[in-house]
């Protein structure tokens, strides 16, 4: 399989920076976002409340206890989703193999960029832009890595582990810092006498299945720094497409094929950058009159080449009656890429 380019981005304790970002008089003051109450739980917490020991889950009268001037706020899960959309559309920009793990991370897979260290800066810099909210990146070969470097710089870090790194990276890491092993597996390593990837290497795979299960081969390539699995987005909201108002709504013909060959170009360039291919190629117009229609042509292909993505549109729109309306809005785009894949054949260059 050839060397693959994975960022893992996740924002800063997340809605507590949002609340702080919002309210000035919260900055550098100790927050729990969640309710107080009796049955109250610690949503999460801001980094100068986690100094007392407060962190998610944890219940609201125990957090109080831990840090007595704790200031509880509310969640406005309207507010944090919607930023959660900006995010996302930032890292479309780069990729269309986008994984949301939860609300404020994500895995990106960047193969097909030259450098994958300068997209994740960028990427951090775009969403302190949008968001004036910061983000650590985490940047290496597989998920399991990119997880455990964007951890590892918090807050507003980014940490690379180059394919050159990994080996000894992996060899010095605490067994806890493992991504999926959690407490309960951490200690039962201890017992073993396992506390680092080193420790965790000398052991046989058949050992390792023998005392974690099922888990214990993955156990065993990530001791090693092997994680295949492949970034997967949720492929039915994958497309590039583009689309335009006319100055003044038309039923020409001529017209409407120039402006076609246009959207094409610019939806093709969109693809093309985001490193994204697919099969159909839909048409869309809007009339005069604010109706709209889409035509659709599925191929047995992925489509090859801009040109003949554009005499798709071409000839959905030749094949449209547009019963003599004119129209307002013209748009293409492409869609239906194939199923994902552990590698990427496109990948050439393994300059992190
Ligand atoms: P996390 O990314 O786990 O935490 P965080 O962003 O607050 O802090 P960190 O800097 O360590 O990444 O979770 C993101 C948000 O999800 C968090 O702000 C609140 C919410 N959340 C819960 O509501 N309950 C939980 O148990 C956890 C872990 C998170
Ligand atoms: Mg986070």
């Amino acid at each position: 399989m050839p060397v693959r380019k994975i960022i893992h981005i996740d924002m800063d304790a997340f809605f507590a920076s949002v609340e702080q970002r919002d309210n000035p008089a919260l900055c550098g003051k100790p927050i729990a976002v969640g309710h107080a109450g009796p049955r109250g739980v610690v949503a999460t917490a801001s980094y100068e409340a986690r100094r007392y020991g407060v962190h998610s889950a944890m219940a609201a009268e125990r957090a109080k206890k831990l840090c007595p001037e704790l200031i509880f706020i509310p969640a406005r899960m309207q507010v944090y989703k919607h930023i959660s959309r900006t995010i996302r559309s930032i890292f479309r920009q780069y990729t269309e193999l986008v994984e949301p793990l939860s609300i404020d991370e994500a895995f990106l897979d960047v193969s097909h960029l030259p450098c994958a260290t300068q997209a994740a800066q960028e990427i951090k810099a775009l969403i302190w832009q949008r968001t004036c909210l910061t983000a650590s990146a985490g940047v290496s070969v597989n998920k399991m890595l990119a997880k455990i470097a964007s951890d590892y710089k918090k807050p507003d870090g980014l940490f690379v582990i180059t394919p050159k790194n990994v080996e000894r990276f992996v060899a010095q890491l605490p067994v806890e810092k493992f991504f999926g092993i959690g407490k309960v597996t951490a200690e039962k390593m201890h017992r073993l006498g396992i506390y680092t990837g080193a420790d965790l290497r000398q052991k046989s795979e058949a050992e390792l299945v023998y005392h974690f299960g099922k888990a214990g081969r993955a156990y065993f390539g990530y001791a090693r720094g092997i994680d295949d699995r492949p970034v997967e987005p949720n492929r039915k909201h994958l497309s590039a497409g583009a689309e335009t108002t006319f100055a003044a709504d038309t039923d020409e013909l001529s017209v409407l094929l120039a402006e076609l060959a246009q959207m094409a170009r610019q939806a093709w360039q969109r693809a093309e950058k985001i490193n994204f291919r697919g099969k159909t190629v839909t048409l869309k117009l809007k009339f005069a009159d604010f109706k709209q229609i889409t035509r659709s042509q599925t191929f047995d292909r992925l489509i090859p080449s801009e040109n003949e993505f554009f005499s798709a549109g071409k000839s959905l729109l030749e094949r449209t009656c547009l019963h003599g309306k004119k129209v307002r809005l013209i748009g293409l785009t492409l869609s239906n890429p194939p199923q994902p894949s552990a590698g990427n054949p496109r990948q050439q260059l393994f300059d992190f």
